[in-house]
């Protein structure tokens, strides 16, 4: 295939990692502005390069002509979780999503590869529109903790370095070091709730701190400068005790006020 070819093969797949690490990220958006906890906390993508895909051709024996249908991963999304649990929840939102059709899964948390590997995959069928009418591609999604995450990229390197022929004191290291990330996924596993919710109200205070100054901004517009400004000194006030419920009952009352001017922020 000549050069111009691949770039306008691998085009749409190009639309379909941008489009869909927007829609993760905007999962994470609706999540925080819900004051909820986000299962994802990171999203990344790639396509992948052509001497990747050739070296895959060859490896697997595929014929040029079948390479979309068979090489499943041209298009790639992984999606980093904090914790374990949160991997099973984002593989449920995306095969309830109406726009993903899944493909298959494969679960290599409980199938863990022989080199230590684990996550999870999903192909899915995606289809974007392009200049000549619509596309329906494969792309796969890749959904580890961030723990899981930091091992698969430096095993990855390794991989690279060692071209399949890995020696066998690096290979053991490796296998130690996925057997810590196991233990390590376990124990923040175990508290878990407790840094969700110092998460949420994180989250919950940030939220209540934009609403409040965007309300009192409006105020500043629509009503008495003075009495805005001795608002702002009583927000302040409120902001440093560090209190989420006193920070609630300002933006409850500082709402009431808005209302009466017509300024509330949205
Ligand atoms: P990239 O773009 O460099 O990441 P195969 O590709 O033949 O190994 P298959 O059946 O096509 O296997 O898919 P599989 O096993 O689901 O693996 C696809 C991708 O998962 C790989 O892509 C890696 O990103 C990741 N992966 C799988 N096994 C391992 C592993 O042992 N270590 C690490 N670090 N990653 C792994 P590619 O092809 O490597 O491409």
């Amino acid at each position: 295939m000549e050069i111009q070819l691949w770039r306008s093969m691998l085009s749409p797949y190009e639309l379909a990692v941008r489009e869909l690490i927007v829609k993760f990220e905007h999962i994470i958006t609706e999540h925080k502005l819900n004051d909820l906890y986000s299962p994802i906390e990171q999203v990344s993508g790639r396509v992948k390069s052509v001497s990747s895909i050739l070296e895959k051709l060859q490896r697997k024996q595929i014929p040029l002509e079948h390479m979309e249908e068979e090489i499943e991963d041209i298009a790639g999304v992984r999606i980093i979780c904090q914790f374990e649990e949160d991997i099973d929840t984002v593989a449920s939102l995306i095969r309830s999503r109406s726009d993903m059709e899944i493909k298959s899964e494969k679960n290599y948390l409980k199938h863990i590869k022989q080199s230590g590997y684990r996550s999870y995959h999903l192909i899915i069928y995606y289809t974007v529109d392009t200049i000549h009418g619509p596309k329906r591609l494969q792309a796969e999604i890749q959904i580890r903790t961030m723990a899981m995450n930091f091992w698969a990229t430096i095993e990855h390197s390794l991989q690279y370095k060692y071209k399949g022929d890995m020696p066998l004191h690096v290979a053991e290291r490796l296998s130690k070091a996925a057997d810590a990330i196991i233990s390590l996924d376990q124990e923040m596993a175990s508290v878990r709730n407790e840094i969700m919710d110092a998460q949420n109200s994180s989250q919950m205070q940030s939220n209540l701190v934009r609403d409040i100054l965007l309300n009192i901004e409006n105020l500043y517009k629509l009503s008495n400068k003075r009495e805005v400004m001795k608002i702002q000194d009583e927000f302040l006030l409120v902001f440093k005790t560090k209190d989420l419920k006193q920070l609630e009952r300002f933006h409850r009352q500082l709402d009431i006020i808005a209302e009466g001017y017509r300024a509330q922020s949205v």
